[in-house]
């Protein structure tokens, strides 16, 4: 099946107007390939200020919501609210809103659930941790993950899956091409069993955890890596090379 390349920048709790307003110039003036999807995923503050600012070519992700429309939630924001500003897309189960702020995977099946009602489309993540890995119980850890994402999604051709091993995320140790296509070999394998062999053929699945300028195209050469999501890297022009890193 060919599925189109998909690039994820997750500019994370960084940047500032001036910055951003830099990388969004660069990104907008720069030649990118047609067939590769790109999304930045903005700091919520900033997502009116790069959907305003960033090429229609390129969508606007937040990098997180709650799970309902509206309410008496302090410091929480909405699907309704990403989409009114503008925005497409949001990553839901990032492994820092996992660890760092203790989301469950209930929570966040139930967000990816709002989500796609609410019409924005999902990057959902999944990956273990270095412990999991060693104890041999990455398969497990991520299979347990996908299923509590697969019971809450309406649709399929709204989600974007991607697997980030905690171990490799900003430590600058990326899974090797093997390591990651193995993993994306297996959950899409996985779909199959458990979805359909449409969902499985069609569903991107993408690598996230220190991708950059020069590990991106060996990563992009394997067969089960439709693409990346791209932390510190996002934030520099290399960004660039990775969103072209496909032959
Ligand atoms: C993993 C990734 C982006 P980095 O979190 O989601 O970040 O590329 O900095 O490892």
């Amino acid at each position: 099946a060919q599925r189109n390349f998909f690039v994820g920048g997750n500019w994370k709790m960084n940047g500032n107007k001036e910055s951003l307003e830099e990388l969004i110039s660069t990104l907008n003036t720069a030649s990118l390939h047609d067939q590769t999807e790109v999304v930045c995923g903005a700091p919520s503050i900033y997502l009116d200020f790069a959907r305003r600012m960033l090429d229609l070519r390129i969508g606007v992700a937040a990098q997180n919501c709650y799970n309902v429309a509206k309410g008496a939630f302090t410091g929480e924001i909405s699907p309704a609210m990403i989409k009114d500003c503008g925005a497409e897309w949001v990553i839901l189960g990032h492994s820092e809103r996992r660890h760092v702020f203790g989301e469950s995977d209930e929570l966040i099946g139930q967000k990816v659930a709002h989500a796609l009602e609410s019409d924005l489309s999902v990057i959902a993540c999944i990956g273990e941790k270095l412990e999991e890995r060693e104890a041999g119980t990455t398969e497990e850890v991520v299979y347990a993950q996908t299923q509590v994402i697969s019971e809450n999604v309406s649709d399929w051709a709204k989600v974007v899956l991607a697997y980030e091993p905690v171990w490799a995320i900003g430590t600058g140790k990326t899974a090797s091409p093997e390591q990651a296509q193995e993993v994306h070999e297996k959950l899409r394998a996985w779909l199959r069993s458990n979805v359909s062999d449409d969902v499985a053929d069609s569903v991107r699945i993408i690598y996230g955890g220190s991708v950059t300028a020069g590990n991106c195209r060996e990563l992009a050469s394997q067969n089960d890596v439709d693409g990346f999501l791209v932390g510190g890297a996002s934030l520099k022009p290399e960004f660039i090379e990775i969103i072209n890193a496909r032959a």
